[in-house]
């Protein structure tokens, strides 16, 4: 242990662990770095990772107080599905499309890539909560990690949490996640390391993620979607839930009340933009933990800072983040074009400079090709910004509350062009199980592979399943349940329908949805009984576009979004039929619903055609 100054030892016995102890024995001793820190909740310590980062090159200064940039390898700018793998004991059920592999054979393997990794690197030693402090949601985890870029993003984006292990009293009820960037060439993980070892295995007996040979903060950070598979795993074990939800308060004009809702949309979907819409405020934009507490569904953000989709934030569409994003604050930049200090993302709403540093290197020229051929863009689509949701203007005050908000509505939506309307209300509980079941989505460029295939994406939350399939929606239906008359209710949305290649809607008009949806959770309006759902009337639409934008919203516009599309309702039913009769345990109200549905549509179709208005239903 001679890696680990006296301090840094002293701070660890303090914990009086004995978990983490041998944790930290066992860790030093395989990755053999050359030089540990032990970072616990001081200013101090937490300055030292910020400027580590920058010291080593992981991090660069920009012109603008607090800003730094930090580049991905060009071969590792998103989640890399293909090797994140769950290790998985003979007597553990999967779903087939789960990623698995055997646990000690994939033990073996990562082992063998870990041993001695560190060589001639430092490791920081970090300690966190998932959730607010002192609160009966969060949980533990432990950071081992060579990239101070990694360490330096947990502090933006979660809460420390040395003095909340000193609360665990010795037991070992935290996560364990072991990080390393594995050979640098520059200040990116190299090329021939991704290729041959760039795993992420998740080890769920074992509590513990393994991630090695990458650094984009979705394969990279433990608290991010690694620790999501962890809380998945415990969660459905247990009696709560753990999903990719955002979670924001709606509040509605002229009604002095607030109402905090929870959704889950696919990467790159608009879950960020929705839970940021002007008016609103947000308690997080991407992992949310549920329990029931006295009957009600409570939720707290497990996380305290954003990793948001630079591209398309521009003063127009986004301007609380534009705004946040010019101006001086911590924050860190990935993989965006930089030029003279200054920098620059797609669609940012100016033009971009010919030339700069970018995810391809320190001297990229317009018309650039990389290794493949391919012509280098300015910056890559997926390229983030990394923020503290406390620096927002409409940050919720109830960000860091213990016991949560309260839930009355759950959105879900993905990308689909072409079969679901902007808005519409489940007929129960169980049918909003159904809709997040459903969710199909077209890929974006949040994972790598190609974008624009449509597939399905069980309630936004499939790439980060651990658990059977039947398991987790048999878990959602008991969990509502529970709530009886407090459970909330449940909306799909859908942003980006197209007619003609033309998207319907205006970007922000799912500001009307959400408050035709937060209405409906005080059941203020009507609605049209469907077989897919409750639909909004007309005049209740046309009342809040021309409250909330002044604008006419016309019969037209309506008869075009909201018109049931039966016949791609049905194929979808057909797609939905062959994705779920391969799984077990499929809980039988999700084929009621299936079934109900196809026969109420056919009958539909059979009377009024392919396509029927809203206004004839
Ligand atoms: C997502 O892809 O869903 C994200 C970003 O929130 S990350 O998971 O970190 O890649
Ligand atoms: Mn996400």
């Amino acid at each position: 242990m001679n890696v680990l100054s006296e301090k840094d030892l002293k701070k660890l016995e303090e914990l009086n662990n004995e978990h983490v102890m041998k944790l930290v024995h066992e860790y030093i001793e395989l990755l053999r770095p050359s030089k540990v820190w032990v970072i616990n909740d001081e200013q101090e310590d937490i300055d030292f990772i910020r400027q580590h980062a920058i010291d080593l090159g992981e991090e660069e200064k920009l012109n603008m107080k607090g800003h730094t940039i930090h580049y991905d390898s060009y071969y590792d700018q998103a989640r890399d599905k293909k090797n994140t793998r769950i290790l998985v004991t003979p007597d553990q059920r999967m779903s087939d499309k789960l990623n698995t592999i055997d646990r000690e054979e994939g033990l073996k393997e990562i082992f063998e890539i870990m041993d001695g990794i560190m060589e001639g690197k430092e490791m920081a030693i970090r300690f966190f909560a998932l959730g607010p402090t002192n609160s009966n949601f969060t949980q533990c985890a432990l950071q081992f990690t060579d990239s101070f870029y990694v360490a330096h993003s947990e502090d933006i984006l979660y809460r420390t949490g040395y003095e909340q292990f000193k609360e665990l009293n010795g037991s070992d009820n935290f996560f364990l996640f072991v990080h390393s960037a594995g050979k640098l060439d520059g200040n990116v993980t190299c090329k021939d390391s991704i290729d041959k070892g760039r795993r992420i295995y998740v080890d769920l007996k074992g509590n513990r993620v393994l991630t090695m040979n990458n650094q984009y903060a979705g394969n990279s950070l433990g608290l991010k979607k690694l620790a999501l598979r962890l809380a998945i795993y415990k969660a459905n074990h247990e009696d709560w839930l753990t999903e990719h939800m955002f979670i924001m308060g709606l509040h509605p004009e002229g009604k002095d009340r607030v109402t905090y809702c929870t959704g889950a949309y696919p990467s790159a979907c608009g879950k960020t933009s929705t839970a940021m819409v002007p008016g609103q405020s947000i308690v997080g934009d991407d992992i949310a933990y549920l329990r029931i507490v006295n009957g009600e569904v409570r939720a707290v953000n497990i996380e305290s800072g954003v990793f948001g989709i630079i591209k398309d934030v521009n003063p127009i569409d986004d301007p609380v983040i534009y705004k946040t994003l010019t101006t001086p604050r911590e924050l860190i930049f990935s993989n965006i074009l930089i030029n003279d200090g200054v920098p620059y993302w797609l669609n940012m709403g100016k033009g971009l400079p010919k030339s700069g540093m970018n995810h391809s290197g320190k001297n990229w020229k317009l018309g650039d090709k990389d290794a493949e051929g391919n012509e280098i863009n300015y910056c890559h689509p997926n390229a983030r910004y990394t923020i503290r949701i406390s620096e927002l203007e409409n940050a919720d005050p109830n960000l860091h509350n213990p016991d949560g908000v309260r839930i009355d509505g759950v959105f879900y939506g993905g990308r689909d062009s072409d079969t679901n309307v902007p808005v519409i209300e489940s007929l129960s509980w169980e049918h909003g199980i159904f809709i997040g079941a459903t969710v199909e989505s077209e890929t974006t460029s949040a994972t790598l592979g190609k974008a624009g295939v449509r597939k399905p994406s069980p309630m936004a939350n499939f790439d980060f399943l651990v658990i059977p399939l039947g398991l987790y929606y048999a878990n959602h239906k008991k969990f509502g349940n529970r709530a009886g008359a407090n459970c909330p209710k449940v909306f799909a949305t859908n942003y980006f329908l197209k007619v003609d290649g033309e998207f319907t809607n205006a970007k922000l008009d799912k500001k009307v949805w959400l408050m035709w949806a937060e209405g409906r959770m005080h059941n203020e309006y009507d609605a049209i009984k469907t077989p897919i759902g409750y639909l909004p009337k007309y005049e209740d639409l046309k009342a809040l576009f021309k409250q909330i934008f002044d604008k006419e919203y016309s019969e037209d516009d309506y008869v075009t979004q909201f018109s049931l599309r039966v016949q791609k309702l049905l194929e979808k039913l057909d797609r939905m039929e062959d994705l779920y009769k391969v799984e077990k345990d499929i809980p039988a109200f999700f084929w009621d619903i299936l079934h109900t549905q196809r026969k109420e549509l056919q009958e539909l179709k059979a009377s009024q055609g392919d396509l029927v208005s809203p206004f004839d239903l």
